[in-house]
């Protein structure tokens, strides 16, 4: 594919309820897109940086300029271009794996328009549907938690994730466990608001039969958390430290983790992402894909992602309406708890005119 040039579009869209984390509050996401264009077809890609460098080093700022300044550049290079070289052309550049992630993306999702064949299969699906859990914010109150997750448990979800910080963890996972029951798969994520001191802390989580507890201890601290296994039953899941292909493998020979979330923003692209899948897959590691509150964009990405065979845990890959009273795609519909896998060439969807329009605050073309 010859690549004429890169749009970055800044969207701005309203999400149906505010989201607490153990870093902050979100009531709306502010997304960069890639549009690539090349010369017989055209590629989307979401950049999941957030607006605050608080998830992650990386905020939308900040990616939108490394991409301009740096990263665009370096893809006018080839005359052709395919999406496994955009990795080692961007290489060099350190970080800013979100961004790269978009570049990545919207050349790949280009590249299989113009050879009509769906990103699914291209990574190796084998799975036409996924199983869906949610992710639940942190509430002002347990009764408001237990009305969250009874509607996300009516809806269809199949699995509940329940973000913790110091001071919300023991009381809202018991109080989900005695209105809900033993039976509904239920997991927890702290993104990083603990320390190794509070071990004692998090072992009380284990008589709550737990799928896993995500991201206890800082994004760093690997070894804290090969640590923390030794006094928690209870399944250590990576998210924040899981970078690479490489870290996850140091990750598990560490016996930092039992299971790995994957976010393919998180580890520079959807190719690194299928990596770091047969890596855990190699060592019996169980891996499900993480969200970043992604628009139809992203998360047409991430379910066909979620369908390939070593994703044996359900993932935060909800319903659009989840986050969004309007989607910038044709909205992705929980079936029986379970996402459907686009079926069509590439991404299988794409932003619908008017909605981008509607949600767009800036674009900027880049020519190549
Ligand atoms: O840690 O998994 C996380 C959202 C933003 C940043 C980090 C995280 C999350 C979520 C929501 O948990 C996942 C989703 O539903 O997209
Ligand atoms: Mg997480």
């Amino acid at each position: 594919m010859k690549l004429t040039g890169i749009e970055l579009r800044r969207v701005a869209m309203p999400l149906v309820a505010p989201f607490r984390t153990s870093f902050g509050v979100q009531h709306a996401r502010d997304i960069l897109l890639v549009r690539a264009v090349g010369d017989q077809s055209e590629g989307w890609g979401e950049c999941v940086a957030m607006s605050d460098p608080l998830y992650s080093p990386e905020y939308v700022d900040a990616a939108a300029d490394v991409m301009r300044r740096f990263l665009i550049p370096a893809l006018a290079q080839p005359d052709r271009l395919d999406a496994a070289r955009v990795g080692t052309l961007l290489h060099g550049f350190k970080g800013h794996r979100m961004a790269k992630c978009a570049l990545e993306a919207a050349v790949l999702d280009a590249e299989l328009r113009a050879e009509g064949r769906p990103l699914a299969r291209e990574l190796g699906a084998v799975r036409e549907q996924v199983p869906c859990g949610v992710s639940v914010g942190i509430m002002d109150s347990v009764p408001q938690l237990l009305d969250a997750v009874g509607g996300y448990l009516e809806a269809g979800y199949v699995r509940i994730k329940l973000k913790i910080e110091p001071g919300w963890d023991v009381e809202p996972v018991r109080a989900v466990r005695e209105r809900f029951g033993d039976d509904v798969l239920l997991q927890v994520d702290a993104n990083t608001a603990y320390t190794l001191a509070d071990a004692g802390q998090l072992a009380r989580l284990d008589p709550f039969e737990l799928l896993l507890i995500e991201q206890p201890l800082d994004e760093e601290d690997v070894l804290g958390h090969a640590e923390l296994a030794k006094s928690v039953r209870t399944p250590i899941c990576l998210d924040e430290s899981i970078t690479s292909a490489a870290t996850a493998a140091a990750a598990i020979r560490l016996g930092a983790c039992r299971i790995v979330n994957i976010k393919p923003g998180r580890v520079g692209g959807y190719l690194e992402a299928r990596r770091i899948h047969d890596v855990c897959r190699a060592h019996g590691i169980a891996v499900w894909c993480g969200g970043m509150l992604e628009t139809g964009i992203g998360r047409a990405a991430n379910v066909a992602l979620a369908a390939l065979p070593g994703f044996t845990l359900p993932g935060d890959t909800s319903a659009s309406d989840r986050y969004f009273s309007t989607d910038l795609t044709e909205p992705f519909v929980l079936q029986d708890g379970h996402l459907p896998v686009p079926t069509g060439p590439g991404l299988g969807v794409a932003p619908q005119p008017d909605r981008l329009a509607e949600f767009t605050t800036s674009t900027e073309w880049i020519p190549l």
